[in-house]
């Protein structure tokens, strides 16, 4: 009886894991409350889930496809910001070589996905503003990027405030070079805005896809079966 409650806990176990892609159990959770400025800033999380061949970036935020103006108190200028770019590192260091456009700026195109030279930073704009918290990275650097192909990339109002939104960006691993991104470790950063007013980072290795592991619980389902088999 006991096996039968162990073997059933591992069986759960196995499909809850091949079932959590899109749950708000972040693969990787940003502190809540760490935002600069207006709420609709704060990043709340990112999850990262792969096949073979693509990776996939869920990212959970406030921060609306229109962007959000920062109104500067002392003067009333206005200064526009508009949603960062994803930063990608795939030979394990943390300099970003790709990047991927969220919006048209800069001779970018919104999922364009880029080899990257270097990149702009949000000091570039601060420091006028007379802010010194802000320094991170923000935009892809127009000069130097190299477009290498285009990403699935989507936006959507998801049921709830906190988080508002969700961006997803699918690229395939053609795109890089790579025909298995099994094994392939993605170090990635991505500021909310081109101010970087919330910014999440983290380091995430493809694994084999969950079909697989809806594959492994079918089969530890079968040994179930012959182990009862067996005890009658
Ligand atoms: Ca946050
Ligand atoms: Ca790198
Ligand atoms: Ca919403």
């Amino acid at each position: 009886m006991k096996g039968k409650f162990i073997l059933a806990a591992i069986l759960l176990t196995v499909f809850f894991l091949a079932g959590t892609a899109d749950s708000y159990a972040y693969t990787f959770a940003d502190p809540t409350g760490d935002y600069i400025g207006n709420l609709a800033f704060e990043i709340y999380g990112v999850n990262v889930s792969n096949t073979t061949n693509t990776i996939t970036f869920d990212i959970y935020s406030n921060y609306p496809t229109t962007g959000y103006d920062i109104v500067r108190p002392s003067t009333g200028a206005i200064w526009h910001t508009f949603a960062g770019d994803l930063a990608l590192s795939l030979d394990g260091d943390d300099t970003y070589e790709y990047g991927v456009a969220f919006t048209d700026h800069n001779g970018l195109t919104a999922g364009g996905v880029y080899s990257v030279a270097s990149w702009d930073q949000a000091i570039d704009w601060t420091p006028s503003w007379g802010y010194s918290n802000y320094y991170e990275l923000a935009t892809i650097d127009e000069v130097g990027a190299v477009y290498k192909g285009m990403a699935g990339l989507s936006w959507e109002d998801i049921t709830g405030d906190e988080p508002n939104y969700r961006w997803r960006v699918t690229i395939d691993g053609s795109i890089f070079g790579l025909s298995d991104l099994n094994g392939q470790n993605f170090k990635f950063y991505y500021p909310v805005a081109t101010c970087a007013n919330d910014t999440i980072n983290g380091s995430y290795t493809a694994t084999p896809e969950p079909s697989s592991l809806s594959l492994l619980g079918l089969g530890l389902l079968g040994l179930l079966k012959k182990f009862k088999k067996r005890r009658k």
